[in-house]
């Protein structure tokens, strides 16, 4: 594997320099500076090489190039950005950066209900917990008609949970659902958040995956001409949120965007936290499935504490058995004779670094504890299987 680590620029507190002190080769990053949906010119993308190449790293995978709000709903401007999206995919290719990851989750990208749940050893990690999403959703967010999104006992859970909240922790169950994007430090405000939900009001996952599939179908040929390799994102978690559709969560979902787009161009990130959120996903026949598809690889673990509780644990334990799956992807690799590049997905939030303001789930520590830790992991394995 290609030991990476996401930066988010020369805004992240996390420097370059501890990237590679940690071990990584590769950066992942992305212009976030540049509004969704415009191009990213080849001068903007030399501009961050240069400055990854003078720490002596090599920006290896885009995460994200953003997919606009209108061509995930096909409305508005959606084919002006199909268009800006293939002009930048193309400049990317110019300055040799072949992997793109990117994903299709309507408004919000990840949402945890908690981001500093509190480890044995005093760490801190990031949680989902449906009873909390729900009290928010019905009860603080008020989103119209979410009552009917949920059975009574399950909004009497919720009342439950939200019950033996104080006001503090309320506004900081509102700010935590609705963090802004990855590389952003914004938090969407509940009238845009209802604005925004409101444009999806005639969107089921049914229309959402047909812009799915036009998109894919647009810019698929496009990389692979630039010998490029699109990777999309598990929604994470995965499943309907806020009443929004979701398509890129099941088995199901996967077999049905490949399918639809054959070229291997079309492909995914293999990210194993978002996947085994949901326990009906085998995370093995995944890697069996779609063995030449897997372009980008997100390694991080989940803990299923309950039906309605998830919580991110470390990278070697959890739900997810890591060296199964490392053994799998190794023995992969060994076959199509590619080194995918990889990335500790989050890390927990260490003493060290309480007091440094990273973006959650992206401290140092924690991730370099996991860098570290798939590394010998890798490096084991490779060993007992002669690779
Ligand atoms: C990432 C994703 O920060 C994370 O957890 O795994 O959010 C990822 O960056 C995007 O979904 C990819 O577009
Ligand atoms: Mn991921």
């Amino acid at each position: 594997m290609q030991q990476t680590m996401r930066w988010f620029g020369p805004q992240d507190s996390v420097k370059l320099i501890d990237i590679k002190q940690a071990g990584a080769a590769g950066i992942v990053t992305a212009l976030h500076q540049i509004p969704v949906g415009e191009i990213w010119s080849v001068q903007d993308i030399q501009e961050r090489q240069e400055i990854i190449r003078n720490a002596g790293l090599e920006w290896t995978v885009v995460e994200s190039l953003p997919v606009h709000e209108e061509i995930k709903r096909a409305s508005g401007n959606y084919l002006q950005y199909i268009e800006n999206y293939k002009i930048s995919l193309k400049n990317l290719a110019d300055c040799g950066i072949k992997i793109i990851t990117y994903n299709f989750m309507p408004i919000l990208d990840w949402v945890r209900t908690d981001h500093t749940f509190i480890n044995d050893d005093g760490s801190k990690a990031l949680l989902y917990n449906q009873d909390a999403f729900t009290y928010f959703d019905v009860f603080l967010l008020k989103r119209p008609n979410s009552e009917n999104d949920y059975s009574d006992a399950e909004k009497e859970k919720a009342l439950r949970f939200g019950d033996q909240l104080s006001e503090d922790e309320k506004a900081l169950l509102f700010k935590n659902v609705l963090l802004g994007l990855p590389g952003s430090k914004i938090n969407f405000t509940a009238e845009q958040i209802l604005s925004l939900l409101d444009n999806y009001a005639n969107i089921n996952n049914e229309k959402l995956r047909e812009n799915l599939i036009y998109f894919l179908a647009e810019v698929t040929p496009i990389a692979e001409q630039n010998g490029q390799k699109l990777a999309i994102h598990p929604d994470d978690p995965p499943f309907s949120v806020l009443g929004l559709p979701r398509i890129v969560s099941t088995e199901a979902d996967l077999k049905a965007i490949f399918s639809a787009v054959p070229s291997t161009a079309n492909g995914l990130c293999y990210c194993t936290g978002s996947l085994s959120a949901d326990p009906k996903n085998n995370l093995e026949k995944i890697i069996d499935d779609y063995e030449n598809r897997i372009h980008f690889l997100h390694l991080r673990n989940t803990i299923r504490e309950s039906e309605t509780v998830f919580r991110e644990s470390e990278h070697l334990s959890g739900d997810v058995k890591m060296e199964s799956i490392v053994e799998k992807l190794l023995i992969l690799m060994n076959k199509t004779k590619t080194s995918l590049p990889m990335r500790p997905d989050h890390g927990f939030l260490h003493e060290v670094d309480q007091k440094t303001e990273t973006y959650p789930g992206y401290s140092l520590t924690g991730r370099l504890k996991g860098l570290a830790e798939l590394r010998g992991l890798e490096m084991g394995i490779a060993y007992k299987l002669n690779l």
